[in-house]
């Protein structure tokens, strides 16, 4: 048996699938995903309901875009107050209203002089509901699948131990600050800082979330997994989002995936 880490999926559920198939993924292994499974791309509904009914051998861990879409449907249920929604019988056409008027508000009533959007950034619920035609039921669904999500994994893997994070691990003692938001700050939105401030003794970090396709960020490495290893730390940190989602305009973006048994790398 073999573990495989795979992140930043973005809604590329076929090129997904064809790693699975590449790395023969059975029952006898153990996959773990490191977040980012929407948004930007075209199969967001695919993914959610992949992971809705994913095998017990697979650890789905949170990103960012996890955490909004989760705070996106909490802030719908919040202003439902006058429609009153039941969230188990309500129509796609109550609940496309009830986006719209969150929409609405944001825009012109909370966030007037804000530049751009900050609700449903991607526009992911909006296909959802144009093109599933999902019910309050499903977003509700997907939020609390969302909120069961743990921020990262820890194993132990020839010695090293082994931090699965969607963007960054932090160096230090957690119980040390009692606010957990720093935390998850770090956990889902760490850049360079996760080699910095980031990382464990004797460990091995494997993290996504910063493309390695984009030429101004640190990991940049032609759409190949970005590999550094910090010797003070004696610490190997790993950054395996190789930015499949923007195939369309980078020829270098690709689906990467980590067996962590022997750091083997598979692209698709
Ligand atoms: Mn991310």
């Amino acid at each position: 048996m073999s573990i495989y880490v795979m992140s930043d999926i973005h809604g590329c559920y076929d090129a997904f699938l064809s790693m699975l198939a590449k790395i023969s993924f059975s029952d006898m292994d153990e996959l773990i995903l490191a977040g980012d499974y929407i948004d930007r791309g075209t199969q967001s509904y695919e993914m959610l309901q992949w992971i809705e009914r994913c095998p017990p051998n697979v650890c789905v861990l949170r990103g960012n875009h996890e955490e909004e879409f989760a705070a996106y449907v909490e802030l719908m249920l919040l202003l439902d107050c006058r429609e009153e929604l039941d969230t188990g019988f309500s129509s796609p056409e109550e609940v496309a209203a009830l986006y719209h008027s969150v929409k609405y508000w944001i825009r012109h009533k909370i966030m007037p002089d804000h530049c751009c959007d900050v609700f449903d950034v991607y526009g992911t619920i909006e296909s959802l509901l144009k093109r599933q035609s999902i019910t309050l039921g499903d977003l509700c669904r997907w939020a609390e699948m969302i909120r069961k999500m743990s921020y990262y994994k820890k194993l132990n893997v020839g010695g090293r131990t082994c931090i699965i994070v969607h963007a960054g691990y932090p160096e230090g003692d957690r119980s040390a600050s009692g606010d957990f938001e720093i935390w998850k700050q770090f956990y889902l939105y760490a850049r360079e800082e996760s080699i910095g401030p980031g990382g464990t003794k004797n460990g091995m970090i494997i993290a996504g979330h910063t493309p390695t396709v984009l030429e101004n960020e640190f990991a940049y490495n032609k759409g190949k997994v970005f590999r550094f290893y910090d010797e003070r730390k004696d610490c190997v940190f790993y950054d395996i989002d190789c930015g499949c989602v923007f195939r369309n305009t980078q020829p270098e973006a690709r689906l990467a995936c980590l067996r962590l048994d022997d750091e083997k790398i598979f692209y698709v």
